[in-house]
């Protein structure tokens, strides 16, 4: 990098930053509906060349810290910014469009480039991360490698704690923080105490979060690159069910589960037998059944032993450890006599997948039985309560036990880890797109190509063809086993 012999106090540029109103406090409506007290509006000063100058080069020292080949502006503000940066210090420049063109190359990436290079975003501000999240996505399904980015005020909103994410991994430099802008500014006469402090407090509890449609986009970028067969992904599993799982599907070509929400025994029987060469897993909710009995229990393990499927009770625990463990073990159900996998939440804390783990090794010891545990990260129910960080949380609890959690139900991607499967219920081929009692349906394609679902589980869709003929029972339930399989074999292309 040539020398920069520009040198203007950062100060100075806040100054007239503020004098040209690209500052400004007040009351604003921002694009998420929130009302602001402040608005930074950096665009203003592309009408002002002395000042987009000095602003610049405030940039210069942090690039000099990096590591890059190109450098690439967030559109729109920030390009001129990297527009400047490139012809003043000859560093080469790519361009991502906002919108694909529609027509000629249909390029999203203007400029030359090699798979290989390493870019170095530059963007204005910096508040939930998305916009550099996003300018970096198209980055990276290029093939181009993005470790750092640089932005002029870092808005302290969480941004740059949000892009450290393990699955982001960005590194955001900033030139000045907010609150050191808003004590200049106070400091100065510019504006006083109270305002400062009212902005303050508003930053500080305005955090700002990444929306989990993109989240989701990035983990299934970085899967897409590094797509994985279920053979390979059966090598990868710590535990022996989440492994014979991984087996199940690659032998069976087949990714889906159906949920046995049936209040008979004989249906649920009924079920297994029409449904086992298609399945790897049957799902139960025990608790609905009218005439459960353990006799049912064994006829259902022949099945599931006969067929080879794996029999999940969709349990849901959410109690304190030694509760669940009765649960679990005891009552009507003796649960842990019969199923391979139950699930778990995680609100009650530690003890109750300690729990879990005790009641599993102490059954695994006498009858030598694999065992599992799925972690709910997500609900497909519409207005659910579900904090957003759950998912994070279900990450860090599964890598903790590796040896008995074998994944998630899920409705994005947790984590990009082959080993842990993603399993997603509300799935339904037809019209329906809920049932009016909160069930939120999408089809087997978006569930595994925009969803990152490993396995599909379908209720109804399958079981209210129970009572049709034995041909329209089947013909149905491979049209799932197709669709489901087919949508994770053409993620790999
Ligand atoms: N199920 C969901 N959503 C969830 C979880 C479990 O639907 O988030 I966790 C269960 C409920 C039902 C099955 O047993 O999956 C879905 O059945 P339908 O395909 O009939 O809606």
């Amino acid at each position: 990098m040539a020398n920069d012999h520009h040198s203007v106090d950062i100060f100075s540029v806040i100054r007239r930053l503020y004098e040209y109103n690209a500052l400004k406090f007040g009351q604003f409506k921002l694009k998420s509906g929130i009302e602001s007290p402040v608005y930074i509006d950096l665009r203003t000063i592309i009408s002002q060349p002395d000042l987009m100058i000095d602003l610049c080069h405030q940039y210069v020292p942090l690039m000099k810290q990096c590591r890059f080949d190109l450098i690439c502006g967030v559109p729109y503000t920030a390009l001129t910014m990297a527009t400047y940066l490139s012809t003043k210090f000859r560093h080469p420049m790519v361009m991502r469009r906002k919108e694909t063109k529609q027509h000629g190359t249909k390029q999203i990436l203007e400029g030359v480039y090699q798979r290989g290079n390493r870019v170095l975003i530059i963007e204005d501000l910096i508040s939930s991360g998305s916009s550099i999240l996003e300018t970096a996505l198209t980055l990276r399904q290029a093939g181009l490698i993005v470790t750092d980015a640089i932005v002029f005020i870092d808005r302290e909103q969480g941004g740059i704690r949000n892009l450290q994410h393990s699955d982001i991994d960005i590194k955001v430099h900033s030139c000045i923080h907010f609150s050191e802008m808003i004590t200049y500014l106070k400091d100065e006469g510019h504006i006083t105490g109270e305002k400062s402090s009212e902005v303050l407090e508003w930053i500080q509890s305005n955090y700002c979060a990444i929306p989990a449609t993109l989240h989701n986009q990035l983990a299934l970028t970085t899967c897409s690159s590094s797509w994985k067969s279920y053979e390979d992904r059966a090598r990868l599993c710590q535990n022996p069910l989440g492994k014979r799982l991984f087996e199940l599907m690659a032998m069976k070509r087949s990714n889906l589960c159906v949920s046995a929400d049936l209040t008979d025994c004989q249906s649920i029987l009924k079920l297994a037998e029409l449904a086992g060469p298609h399945i790897v897993m049957l799902k139960t909710h025990v608790d609905i059944i009218d005439d459960f009995s353990m006799d049912f229990a064994r006829r259902l393990r022949d099945l599931a032993k006969n067929h080879n499927f794996i029999l999940f009770e969709d349990r849901k625990f959410a109690d304190i450890g030694s509760t669940v463990q009765k649960q679990y073990a005891g009552g009507l159900f003796r649960l842990s006599e019969w199923t391979d996998l139950i699930n778990a939440h995680l609100l009650p804390g530690p003890g109750l997948i300690e729990a879990l783990r005790q009641e599993f090794m102490a059954r695994s010891f006498k009858d030598s039985q694999q065992r599992g545990c799925l972690l709910i990260s997500h609900l497909s129910s519409q207005g659910n309560l579900v904090p957003v960080d759950y998912a994070q949380e279900a990450y860090k609890m599964a890598i903790k036990n590796p040896d008995f959690i074998v994944g998630f139900i899920s409705q994005t991607k947790v984590c990009t880890d082959p080993a842990f499967i993603h399993m997603t219920p509300g799935v339904r081929i037809g019209n329906e797109k809920n049932d009016k009692l909160g069930q939120q349906y999408t089809t087997p394609e978006d569930a595994v190509q925009n969803k990152g679902a490993d396995l599909i589980i379908v209720g109804r869709g399958i079981i209210s063809k129970l009572d049709s003929s034995c041909e329209e029972f089947e013909t149905n339930i491979i049209l799932y086993k197709q669709r489901g399989y087919n949508a994770y074999i053409n993620l790999c292309q």
